[in-house]
């Protein structure tokens, strides 16, 4: 068999073989600290690139391939380079006064490194890449989030962006989202266009989450499904420690969908009253205050975040029906 073939299919073998090993090796203890090839995971990403542990269980997958694709660039800048002052000495003019048009004429080790980077390249993309992006954007899981949050089990919160803040709604009390109407939006007051003349409608706003007490709030341990879209630019909505980042675009309803793991949160962060509370960036370049587009988001006990949405959505039915009494 020609050689080079030997070479493709031990790379490919030896790539596939360490790649399932690594993922497999990859467990957490039940101090909730990471073993094996996440332990590596976790030291590179909050030592090397000093980025916040995730809190969602798909994060660790996003940081597997980070510093996969990572490794395997320095790899290839630390061996080309190497290759490179290799190939300056050894065809340096005096070694070669006259110069030779055939060139090297063993190609086999050339080959081999060819070839293991397209199987480490392939073993990067099938086994890691690939999952990761089945599992982040899966219709069937969404549907399924969005069947829960009608229970309760789950949760559906609809994500607004504007220059140069982020809100966002949650169905209430009722777990109805209430209909929009363009005719009645407007930038500052109804950006989510509800009826102002239904006063039924309990679906809880969180406006320009710009300061902590204000923040968008999610339970810990559940589901969650968002929408996401803008009223003006293209945004991006960006919670680093839960690895979600996706764009914000007008006429687009974006979904994407996390799930924090208590056992992820650090009690040492957590404010007096135990609660995380964590920064939103915009992480497209939106209009001179793109970099001021800072809202937060809280993470909470599930207990409590019934407690917060009950109150909150008695709160705006209660203030719907006045507003409308004041305008009789
Ligand atoms: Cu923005």
């Amino acid at each position: 068999m020609n050689k080079k073939y030997i070479g493709l299919i031990f790379g490919a073998i030896a790539g596939v073989v360490v790649a399932v090993t690594l993922i497999n090796g990859a467990k957490v203890e039940d101090t909730h600290t990471f073993t094996g090839f996440d332990k590596s995971v976790e030291y590179t990403m909050t030592e090397l690139f000093k980025s916040p542990p995730p809190i969602t269980e798909h994060g660790w997958n996003v940081d597997r391939v980070v510093v996969f694709v990572h490794f395997l660039m320095a790899v290839l800048f630390v061996g080309w380079t190497l290759y490179f002052i290799f190939c300056l000495f050894k065809f340096r003019e005096s070694n070669h006064p006259k110069a030779d048009y055939h060139g090297v004429r063993s190609k086999f080790w050339t080959t081999l490194v060819e070839y293991g980077v397209i199987a480490a390249e392939v073993v990067l993309i099938v086994c890691f890449a690939i999952p990761l992006w089945a599992e982040v954007m899966n219709d069937e899981k969404l549907a399924k989030i969005k069947a829960s949050a009608k229970d309760g089990s789950g949760l559906e919160i609809h994500i607004l962006a504007k220059q140069f803040d982020w809100s966002a709604r949650y169905a209430g009390n009722d777990n109805t989202f209430a209909q929009q109407d363009i005719r009645f939006a407007d930038k500052s007051n109804n950006p989510y266009g509800l009826d102002p003349n239904d006063a039924s409608i309990d679906d809880v706003l969180v406006l320009a989450a710009k300061d902590r007490k204000g923040a968008i709030v999610v339970p810990a341990d559940t589901a969650v499904a968002l929408k996401i879209t803008s009223m003006d630019v293209i945004h991006s909505f960006k919670v680093l420690p839960l690895r979600v980042c996706k764009d914000a675009i007008p006429g687009l309803q974006l979904p994407i969908h996390f799930k924090v793991n208590t056992d992820y949160l650090d009690p040492n962060q957590a404010n007096k009253d135990g609660e995380h509370v964590f920064l939103i960036t915009c992480a497209q370049l939106c209009g001179d205050g793109h970099g001021s587009m800072n809202g937060y988001l809280k993470v909470v006990s599930r207990k409590k975040f019934k407690q917060w949405l009950e109150t909150k959505s008695n709160a705006a039915q209660q203030s719907r029906r006045e507003n409308l009494a004041a305008a009789k």
